[in-house]
């Protein structure tokens, strides 16, 4: 099986959550990293003009969700139970609500984006890292076997603990000791640390 990952040139966001999906089951995978004008000559063969594109024997997939959706279907990383792994597309879903609610700042002076996300971190993203805190068996989502919900949420908790998001400090997680112990329990699973100690 030929399968490629394509993506901007950086560890993080949708990109990193497919590249770590596929480490932790197992599948080696060219790990394709596009410049800026490299994306936009590729875009328009893309199925929705965005990436992250995954590609197995000349087929292409998009969308995030899907992609982790294929992965972890094949692979022991999704429940097979329909309504466990509905619930786990819920919790996929919850992290691309979380990206598309965080105040981007576009138009805004230095001060009202701080309040933006300042508010922003006291309200929707409090809101949304108790309902998701719920959610978790723990340490990882399904109790003692890693999903690729671990994995999703391990990427967007890991740009937020490391302060990837001006004015909404990491400690904003310590009332979520669920979220802080998912993300320690994704850390320590040996192919996700070999996966960062090879990238160092
Ligand atoms: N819903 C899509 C969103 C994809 C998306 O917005 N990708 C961004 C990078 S994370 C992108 O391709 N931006 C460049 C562009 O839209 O031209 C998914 O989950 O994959």
């Amino acid at each position: 099986m030929a399968i490629s990952l394509t993506y901007f040139d950086f560890d993080g966001s949708r990109g990193l959550e497919c590249r770590l999906a596929l480490t932790a089951a197992g599948l080696p995978f060219e790990d394709i990293r596009l410049s800026r004008e490299q994306w936009q000559a590729l875009k328009p063969t893309t199925p929705f003009g965005a990436l992250p594109l995954l590609e197995v024997d000349g087929r292409k997939l998009a969308q995030s969700n899907a992609i982790l959706g294929y992965i972890g279907r094949g692979h022991g990383l999704y429940p097979a139970d329909p309504w466990q792994a509905a619930q786990q597309d819920a919790l996929l879903q919850s992290v691309e609500d979380l990206r598309a609610k965080l105040p981007d700042g576009k138009g805004m002076m230095e001060d009202e984006k701080k309040a933006a996300r300042e508010a922003f971190a006291a309200g929707w993203l409090s809101q949304w890292a108790t309902a998701v805190s719920d959610q978790i068996a723990g340490p990882f989502v399904a109790g003692e076997t890693l999903s690729m919900a671990d994995i999703k949420l391990y990427v967007i908790l890991r740009s937020y603990l490391n302060g990837t998001y001006d004015h909404v400090p990491p400690s904003t997680f310590d009332r979520f000791p669920k979220l802080l112990a998912l993300h320690a329990a994704v850390a320590a699973e040996p192919a996700i640390r070999a996966y960062f100690d090879a990238r160092k």
